[in-house]
Parts: C-alpha cells; sequence; structure tokens
C-alpha cells in the first residue's frame, strides 16, 4: 500500500476501509503535481483511456471515448438519500440512505480487484476563500483523476486546507463494469457524502461539479443562509472603466459558456466581457450588503458541438491545449472535428464511437454531448476576479431556457418576489446533456431542477426568505436566446449579440434606462436597445419581444400543473403570483390588447 501523505486520521481511515471493501491492487493519492499528470496521462495512454491528438497541433490535448451507453448525467438514477422521502421532495429520487448504503455496497465490494485506487483530494472554491469546501473523491477511473485535476484545485493544496480536520465531502466512485442496471448516483446530504457507481462521465463520476459543488452545497446553503446556484458569472466593463457583474442561470446546454466568454459586436466597441465562472456559482451575502459570487470551479466541463470561432472564440482558444475531449470525432492523423466546428467535416472521420464515418452521413459525427475539459487559465477572457478569495458582487440575476415559443428575449421582473416567481417557473426543451427525451419543455425552476438536494418547495421558500437577507439585492431578469419564427429558425442572432441585451440589463440595473411595463414584467422598448449594425427584420425581433397573451394562458395552465406536483410544501407568494399574472392575462384578452 502507498504511503499515506496525511496525518489526518479521518481521511486515512476513511480511505483505509474503502480500499478494504474495494480491494484496489494499489491505491494512488494524487498530489496534484504535474510530474503526477504526465506519469497518469501516460498511463491513461497506454491504457486506451485516452488517444494522444496531433502533439504540434494540439499541445498537451487528448481524447477519449466514454462507453456508448455512458454518454451524459443520469437523472432517473439519482438520488437523494435522505432519512425522509419529504425531505427529497417530489422532484427527486429518493432512496433509504440505509438500502442505498447496503445496495452500493454490494456492487462495490471487489469491484476494483486487479486495479488502482486513486484518492483525489480537492478543493471547490479558491484555497484561501473561507467559502471553499473540500472534498475528496475516491475513484477507479484515471479519466476521473485526470479531469479533477483540471475542474477543481486537486492534490496537496487540499491536504492543506483541509489540516486535520473531518469536515470533507467523502466521495466514492468505481466505474465498476459500468452497467446501467446497475449505475447508481446517491447523496446523502446529512452525511456529506456521495456514492457513485456505473458510470464514467461528466457530472455522474466528477464528484465535486454537480454532485458537490450543487447538490449537496445547496443543502448546506439552505442551512447556512446562502445559495448554491447553476449559474456562469461573467464580468462586464464599460468603455469608461465601469466594472459590473452578473450571473446567469440556464439549463444544461442552453447558452452559460457561450454568454460567460461572449465577445461584443461591433457597436460595442470598448467594452469587454470576462469570465468568472461557466456553470456553477456559489452566492452569499457580503460587503455593502451585496449578493457576492464564487466560482467554485477551476476548469470548463464545455459542450462541444456549435463550438467554433464565430459563436465563442475564446472557447476556441481555451481548447488549443492541454485539453481533454470526450466523445468528438476526430481524424487518423490527430486532429478533431465536431457538428457546428468552423470547417466542413473532412471526407472521413474516425466517429464518437470509434467507427468509421463518410461525410454525408445521417449518423452524427460527434455526439450532441460531447464535452472538452479544459483549465480555466486557458481562457484569455478569464476575469482576474476568477480567484478572488470573496467573489465578485452581482448586479442582476439573469433566467433564461431554451424556449421555441412564449417567453420574450428579455424582460425584468418587477421585484424579488415577483423575479423568484419567474424563475421558479422556468421553462426549458430538454437537450442532450441529460439521457432521455430531448426537445420536450419541462419545468426547471432557476434551472436546478437536476440538481436541488433537497426539497424544491423548501428551496423556492429559500429564495424569498433571502431577500431580506440581502439589503442590495441585484435584479432580476428573464432572456430566451431560442425563440423561434414560422420558418422554424431561431428569431435571434445570440452568440456576441446577445451583448445588445446584456446592455440593457446593465443599465436598468444601475437605474439609467427606460422600460415599457407589461402584463409579464418589464420589457425594453425597441428605443432602448442598441441594434445598429444587426442585419435582422425589425419583425423578426418585435417576434422574439411578442408576449401573446393567447400563448400565456396555456403557459399558466402548465405552470399550475408544475405548482401542483410541489406538493404542500410550495410557497404560497408563488401561487399568488401566478393567479395575479393569469389574471392581467385574462383582462388583456377581453380588453383586446
Ligand atoms: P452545460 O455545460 O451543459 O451546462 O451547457 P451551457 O449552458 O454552458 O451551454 P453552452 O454555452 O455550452 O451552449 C450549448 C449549446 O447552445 C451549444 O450548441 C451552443 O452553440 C448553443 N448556444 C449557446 N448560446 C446560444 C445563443 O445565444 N443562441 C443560440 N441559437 N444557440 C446558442
Ligand atoms: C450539465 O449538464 O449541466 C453539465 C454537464 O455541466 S455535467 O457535468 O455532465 O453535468
Ligand atoms: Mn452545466
Amino acid at each position: 500500500m502507498a504511503t499515506v501523505p496525511t496525518t489526518n486520521t479521518h481521511l486515512a481511515s476513511w480511505v483505509d476501509e474503502v480500499a478494504k471493501l474495494m480491494k484496489p491492487e494499489r491505491v494512488h493519492w494524487c498530489d496534484g503535481s504535474s510530474a503526477e499528470k504526465s506519469r497518469l496521462t501516460d498511463e491513461a495512454v497506454a491504457s486506451k483511456v485516452l488517444i494522444p491528438l496531433d502533439q504540434k497541433r494540439w499541445p498537451g490535448c487528448y481524447f477519449h471515448h466514454s462507453n456508448p451507453g455512458d454518454v451524459a448525467r443520469v437523472e432517473h438514477l439519482t438520488f437523494i438519500c435522505t432519512p425522509t422521502k419529504e425531505q427529497a421532495g417530489p422532484t427527486n429520487n429518493w432512496m433509504d440512505p440505509k438500502e442505498a448504503y447496503q445496495k452500493l455496497r454490494g456492487i462495490y465490494d471487489g469491484a476494483m480487484k486487479g486495479r488502482t485506487m486513486y484518492v483525489v483530494p480537492y478543493v471547490m472554491g479558491p484555497p484561501d476563500s473561507p467559502f471553499s469546501k473540500v472534498g475528496v473523491e475516491i475513484t477507479d477511473s484515471v479519466y476521473v483523476a485526470l479531469n479533477m485535476g483540471v475542474m477543481t484545485r486537486m492534490g496537496k493544496v487540499a491536504l492543506e486546507r483541509l489540516g486535520g480536520s473531518n469536515e470533507f465531502n467523502r466521495g466514492v466512485h468505481s466505474v465498476a463494469d459500468c452497467n446501467p442496471d446497475r449505475r447508481f448516483i446517491c447523496h446523502f446530504p446529512q452525511d456529506n457524502t456521495i456514492w457513485s457507481v456505473g458510470s464514467g462521465y461528466g457530472g455522474n463520476a466528477l464528484l465535486g461539479k454537480k454532485c458537490l459543488a450543487l447538490r449537496i452545497a445547496s443543502y448546506l446553503a439552505r442551512n447556512e443562509g446562502w445559495l448554491a446556484e447553476h449559474m456562469l458569472i461573467l464580468e462586464a466593463e464599460s468603455p469608461d472603466g465601469e466594472v459590473s457583474y452578473v450571473a446567469a442561470a440556464f439549463p444544461s446546454a442552453c447558452g452559460k459558456t457561450n454568454f460567460a466568454m461572449m465577445i461584443p459586436p461591433k457597436p460595442f466597441d470598448g467594452w469587454r466581457i470576462r469570465t468568472v465562472g461557466d456553470d456553477i456559482a456559489w452566492l452569499r451575502v457580503g460587503e455593502g450588503g451585496q449578493l457576492w459570487a464564487v466560482n467554485p470551479e477551476a476548469g470548463y466541463f464545455g459542450v462541444v458541438p456549435g463550438t467554433n470561432f464565430k459563436t465563442n472564440p475564446n472557447a476556441m482558444k481555451s481548447i488549443e491545449k492541454d485539453t481533454i475531449f470526450t466523445n468528438v470525432a476526430r481524424t487518423k492523423d490527430g486532429d478533431v472535428w465536431w457538428e457546428g466546428k468552423d470547417n466542413e467535416a473532412p471526407a472521413e472521420l474516425i466517429d464518437w464511437k470509434g467507427q468509421a464515418w463518410k461525410k454525408g452521413s445521417s449518423e452524427k459525427a460527434a455526439h450532441p454531448n460531447s464535452r472538452f475539459t479544459a483549465p480555466m487559465d486557458n481562457n484569455p477572457a478569464l476575469s482576474r476576479f476568477a480567484f478572488d478569495p470573496k467573489g465578485v458582487p452581482l448586479s442582476a440575476l439573469i433566467f433564461g431556457g431554451r424556449r421555441s415559443t412564449t417567453m420574450p428575449l428579455v424582460l425584468q421582473s418587477f421585484n424579488w418576489t415577483h423575479g423568484t416567481y419567474l424563475a421558479s417557473t422556468l421553462g426549458s426543451e430538454t437537450t442532450a446533456a441529460a439521457t432521455g427525451a430531448v426537445g420536450v419543455v419541462r419545468r426547471d425552476p432557476m434551472a436546478m431542477l437536476p440538481f436541488i438536494g433537497y426539497d424544491a418547495g423548501t428551496y423556492l421558500t429559500h429564495w424569498l426568505e433571502m431577500q431580506s437577507r440581502i439589503p442590495n439585492p441585484p435584479k432580476l431578469f428573464m432572456v430566451n436566446w431560442f425563440r423561434k419564427g414560422g420558418d422554424g429558425k431561431f428569431l435571434w442572432p445570440g452568440y456576441g449579440e446577445n451583448m445588445r441585451v446584456l446592455k440593457w440589463i446593465l443599465d436598468r440595473s444601475h437605474g439609467r434606462v427606460g422600460a415599457q411595463e407589461s402584463i409579464l414584467g418589464y420589457l425594453p422598448r425597441l428605443e432602448d436597445l442598441n441594434l445598429a449594425g444587426l442585419d435582422i427584420r425589425m419583425d423578426d425581433i418585435r417576434a422574439a419581444m411578442k408576449v401573446d397573451l393567447g400563448e400565456w394562458e396555456s403557459e399558466l395552465e402548465s405552470q399550475q400543473e408544475w405548482f401542483d406536483k410541489l406538493g404542500k410544501t410550495m410557497p404560497r407568494a408563488l401561487q399568488l403570483q401566478r393567479d395575479l399574472l393569469l389574471d392581467r392575462v385574462k383582462l388583456a384578452r377581453k380588453v383586446g390588447a
């Protein structure tokens, strides 16, 4: 057995206990050094877990293909294991903790025989931040260990931060035989523990991310009076040097990474958008009574398809080196390709499954949920406050889904309660980021449906209560980049052009631009938006911003079904907001507005 690089007896004895169960051939404690990274990479290459790309064109970059039956988060196999079912609430799968431990112990027994057990200590958040959390993930996947090295502050730094404390998240992970019938992602919020088995992919396996930084953290946040949210954080600097920060919650594969790395179009020369985070934000009340945001991650696990030098140049530069590509397509000479890359598909490729692929094939060459894992430092637009232990103060919170109808391009809520109502009813068409049907509208409150680690009604109450904790709160907005016209095409050009909407949001937050009051909230008047140089028809912009009363009447019916599902803990204030809006819609229809 390896020498144990810690005097923390809580940690050492827990690792020992897990090793006794898993029965690995050897135990490797990750120290996070670059020597270790190259050693693990070599091991991964030798065992074909990683395939090197052409190192001249793609220095430090590797390709990984996952098991074809293991390509996304599995929400139906994700469990919140609280003492009672009510604590997990109606939106989570629940398993009795005793039963869950027993079931997974059975699968773990001997699961690492003949293999290496990696012990991965990590910090979520800047190592010197009082808000950061330490976790230790035990895994049998070298791919997971390498990804954790990019996505978190990993190794020695975490052991130092932990010291002799017993307060760390205990994460156990085994790919085992990667069998979907024996795949479980179990969270034990009361024990600060996560047990995951049967998947080696993304949010199922990199336990610091969705499991700790959202599900477990949201539970802790409620008890401690803060928020753990599925949000990007961006910095906007105006030409005259004013710096503002906003955080935005969009469901998986709905535009967070793109918005966080956006490059403003021509008429916004002199504006600088920088990235603080692209997926997760921990929000706390701080200095000046403002809400402050910290990004707990150190890397990006981003959607590859659709990424190119036009839509997201900063992402393209972020993945030029030291990046792991999962489930993209590649060429025989070590290049990579995906749908929506700048260049057309080459005549021949090796598709994400490793099979020969010919241009014109009806099959996708890259998996729709193919991903890059890239270190945050690679991002040319990284904010220097991305590492700030106290985070950044927010002027606005933005919520947005993928809706081809109904939701206007942008609107500002009347107040915190109304904004919480709008966010709590956020609807979005499902994407390939989770297994299951794609393109079905589902309610995804605050883009957190799959990530709330406790009862959803109680979570919404916590959001409402946060108002009285924040003396100087951010303003709350809704956006929708994905509305479609009769021709099935997006009405709004999106990506960098979203700057036009962001500018209005910033000006509204600082109280210096007009708006028009509508039944839904404040909408920009056309003259409030800078649309200079935008090559689209005014009618399309009007259609993107339209509030269609007929659509809203059915929307509100569907919202009621959602609220009914939430049951006893559903806050009355949100029901009242919905009822009030329905009355406004009915009155407006009556007068034929
Ligand atoms: P996760 O990593 O799953 O949380 O996704 P994300 O929310 O970070 O989404 P991301 O920015 O990776 O975008 C997902 C997909 O939406 C990509 O295919 C993008 O090209 C596309 N997309 C992003 N922003 C826009 C936009 O403004 N308009 C349109 N039409 N598509 C967009
Ligand atoms: C998401 O689905 O929101 C992701 C990808 O960011 S995963 O890490 O797999 O959850
Ligand atoms: Mn995400």
